[in-house]
């Protein structure tokens, strides 16, 4: 089975790939923007934009819509994570946060798929956002963010050590396992 990934982020891509490889199912990234709304959670902003591509592209396929919460900031930037990281990048979180010492954070990945309908698909990790960055690996805000439980930043990890605790881990596991289910 091949499925198509709608995203312009090919960090997600090759998490989605290493994740179903095994599984025989083949991602491949579709380049295709879709307007992202401004609303109150992730699972709007997925849904909206599914929809919006159902009536264009030929289906099924997925999309991925993340964020990062962190707690001292009220779960800012949350669903403004893509902006902040563009404006604001991961130093100005750093600059945010300093001095602060509450650090927990968490992801939430929403992924939603349509084959006819929608999908929708969630996983969350929970964490803290680190005094520095660290590593090189992975994407977004990876080098500032380290899961409960590690003293390693997602960064420091390898593509299948970070799906294996991960929020976007996560939700491909429930898509995964909910796949296996009704393409029988
Ligand atoms: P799309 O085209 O798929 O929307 P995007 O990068 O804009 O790609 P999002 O809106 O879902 O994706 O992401 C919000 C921001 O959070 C964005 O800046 C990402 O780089 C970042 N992000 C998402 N998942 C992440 C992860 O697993 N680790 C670190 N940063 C992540
Ligand atoms: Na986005």
């Amino acid at each position: 089975m091949r499925l198509a990934f709608i995203t312009s982020n090919p960090g997600k891509v090759e998490e989605a790939r290493k994740y179903f490889e095994p599984l025989g199912v083949e991602v491949y990234q579709l380049r295709f923007e879709y307007p992202e709304i401004q609303a109150d959670t992730l699972e709007e902003v997925a849904e909206y934009g599914l929809r919006w591509l159902a009536g264009r592209i030929g289906g099924p396929f997925f999309l991925d819509d993340s964020g990062l919460f962190i707690d001292a900031l009220r779960g800012f930037p949350g669903v403004y994570s893509a902006y902040v990281y563009r404006t604001l990048g991961i130093d100005g979180i750093l600059r945010l946060m300093a001095g602060v010492e509450d650090r927990k954070a968490h992801f939430r990945s929403v992924i939603a798929y349509w084959d006819g309908e929608v999908h929708l698909f969630t996983g969350r990790v929970d964490g803290e956002i680190t005094l520095e960055k660290r590593g090189t690996g992975g994407f977004g805000f990876d080098p500032i963010f380290m899961p409960q439980g590690f003293d390693r930043t997602f960064a420091e990890m390898t593509t299948d050590e970070k799906n294996s605790i991960s929020h976007r881990g996560r939700a491909l596991k429930a898509f995964s396992e909910w796949l296996k289910e009704n393409l029988k």
